[in-house]
């Protein structure tokens, strides 16, 4: 419905009518169409494990440096995780969705290769 004043064009009001979602206005009589909370699937995204490798060359205080400002440890943490990849040859920094993840690698190897460390950062499915 639009209201129309003399010299002025006026926007067509809005009614809200029913709190009720329908998939579409021919569904509206029928109330077993009706979407509920339930019939609502959330598709979470997946989900992606960053990598440090182990190697010979790059210092571990470099790494620790790493884990702190990219990974936002705290140094009791950093140290450990640090330690578990020089000893294992490879530990888990964070899980986080594709474009974070991405990034993260991204800083990492960019950061270790401006001091021209070896530094390997990957990462996978979680
Ligand atoms: N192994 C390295 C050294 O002894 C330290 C190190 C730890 C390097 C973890 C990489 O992801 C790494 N200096």
């Amino acid at each position: 419905m639009e209201t129309k004043s003399k010299g002025t064009i006026s926007q067509p009001r809005l009614y809200i009518m029913d709190t009720k979602i329908f998939k579409n206005m021919d569904e509206y009589e029928d109330d077993t169409n009706v979407i509920t909370k339930s019939d609502i699937k959330i598709q979470e995204p997946s989900m992606y494990r960053v990598l440090l490798h182990n190697d010979d060359y790059t210092p571990m205080e470099f790494v620790v440096d790493i884990l702190e400002s990219v990974f936002n440890m705290r140094n009791p943490h950093a140290t450990q995780i640090m330690m578990d990849v020089h000893q294992k040859g490879i530990g888990v920094c964070g899980v986080y969705t594709y474009e974070i993840a991405e990034t993260k690698v991204a800083i990492v190897t960019e950061s270790a290769r401006k001091e021209e460390y070896p530094l390997k950062c990957t990462m996978e499915q979680d």
